[in-house]
């Protein structure tokens, strides 16, 4: 600490919520500043499981001041959803702060976000359906709306009315489809406006004075490395920074301030979505780690494609972020394999890569090299230190340490908050 950043290192899901929440106690603030409700992490406190989508995964910790901040996209329906299912169960959300400079989600980036994919066809990333593309991309056009237009109708009137200038045209003569009243959408997100005000704040001058201030700050990213606009497989990407460069312009908080860079990265992979994925397993072996390690979409339900550790990717993820540490997860589901094979390398058409290739042809046609280790079959989930867990899941740990290029801090033996080694 005190300035701290999260990123999952691989396709997403590697158990960042979980990761997030153990820091819990140690932090002041925890940030959410990429992506929008396409997130989904879950965090299990004892018997109660939490899935978080839109909320940044601190919000569970009493002592964190939660943070939504400008390089968010927010469906301000989901927001409320979300905030009141906590409520609910009694969690306390009243220190949540949103950023005037987020943009909103509307109902017609949702539209466009189905309609778009179902017209792609074959050539459809798999996305969640959750408007986030479009809003983004409403962004970088300049046409987007801001949280803090929520609190001028007529400047909102004017706005909604020149993002769906171009809009309504694709969508009654492209997608032959009813045209969007801008009336009827001001009127929705005025709506909201009341209940949103007084979360409202200038997120990266609070940020910034909380570091003066010598507070810790957690930066949470959603999706992962794999997954980012710039330096994931492109395009089958979400369209937000969600490598650790995207904390700093998600946030307003310069890079001289971020001390550390913590990468999440399961034993495995993972991947949800369309788009390569060299060591992924169409045999008895991807099935075992789908059903072993319960790999379904937290947000859609979507099974998740399932394959071995790609060393490749923890080097390069180790590469773009700067990490500075990984926290691995999730090794227990490996627990009873005989042979636990790990990507080092790939073969493209005859030729060896050692680094990412950088023409996504090349990564398309990427065959794994392995390297085999021997297996395990004891229960790991009581292990809270590496001398107690067993001789073969202690040399992979080592294996994978020596081919990712990056040292590891801490690995999950289990889904629960306790469930973790911690390494000094
Ligand atoms: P989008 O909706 O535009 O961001 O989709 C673009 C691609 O990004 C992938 N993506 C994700 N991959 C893994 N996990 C995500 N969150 C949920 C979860 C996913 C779910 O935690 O399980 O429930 O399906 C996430 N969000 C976006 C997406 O699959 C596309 O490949
Ligand atoms: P995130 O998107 O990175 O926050 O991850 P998700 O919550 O989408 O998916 C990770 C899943 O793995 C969740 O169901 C977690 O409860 C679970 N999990 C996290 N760490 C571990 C671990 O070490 N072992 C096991 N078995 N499950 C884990
Ligand atoms: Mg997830």
């Amino acid at each position: 600490m005190p300035a701290v950043v999260l990123v999952g290192a691989q396709w997403g899901d590697e158990g960042k919520g979980k990761a997030t929440d153990l820091l819990g106690d140690r932090v002041d603030y925890v940030v959410k500043f990429n992506g929008g409700n396409n997130a989904g992490h879950t965090v299990v406190i004892g018997d109660e499981k939490y899935a978080l989508h839109l909320l940044p995964s601190g919000i569970l910790s009493p002592g964190v001041t939660p943070v939504i901040a400008n390089g968010v996209v927010v469906d301000i329906e989901v927001l409320y959803e979300e905030l009141d299912a906590l409520n609910e169960r009694g969690v306390d959300t009243s220190k949540l702060l949103v950023s005037s400079g987020a943009h909103v989600i509307t109902s017609y980036h949702r539209t466009l976000d189905k309609v778009t994919e179902r017209f792609l066809g074959k050539r459809r990333i798999g996305t969640t359906g959750r408007g986030i593309g479009p809003a983004y991309a409403d962004k970088i056009n300049r046409v987007g709306l801001r949280i803090a237009d929520l609190f001028d109708p007529k400047i909102l009137a004017e706005k909604v009315e020149g993002s769906l200038d171009q809009k309504n045209h694709l969508l009654v003569k492209v997608y032959n489809r009813r045209a969007v009243e801008v009336d009827e959408v001001v009127e929705e997100l005025l709506a909201h406006a009341e209940r949103l005000r007084p979360m409202v704040a200038d997120t990266g001058l609070v940020l910034n004075q909380a570091l003066d201030a010598n507070k810790n700050v957690l930066f949470e990213g959603g999706q992962a490395t794999m997954l980012d606009v710039d330096h994931g497989t492109y395009p089958f990407v979400t369209s937000s920074n969600a490598t650790a460069g995207g904390a700093v312009t998600g946030s307003g908080v310069g890079p001289t301030r971020i001390d550390s860079v913590i990468g999440v990265i399961k034993a495995y992979t993972t991947r949800v979505g369309e788009g390569p994925f060299p060591t992924e397993l169409f045999d008895a072996n991807g099935e075992y780690l789908l059903k072993t390690g319960g790999e379904y979409g937290v947000t859609t339900g979507r099974a998740r494609r399932c394959g071995w550790y790609d060393s490749v990717i923890a080097r390069y993820s180790a590469r773009v972020n700067g990490l500075t540490d990984l926290v691995v997860t999730k090794l227990d589901v490996l627990t009873g394999m005989e042979k636990v094979p790990v990507c080092v390398a790939y073969d493209v058409d005859g030729t060896r890569y050692d680094e990412m290739p950088d023409d996504q042809s090349a990564f398309h046609h990427a065959k794994p090299i392995y390297e085999e280790f021997p297996g395990w079959w004891e229960d790991i989930s009581g292990c809270r230190t590496l001398e107690e867990l067993p001789a073969n899941a202690r040399a992979y740990l080592d294996a994978l340490e020596d081919v990712s290029g990056c040292r590891i801090s801490a690995v999950g033996v289990g889904p629960r908050r306790d469930e973790i080694i911690g390494i000094n």
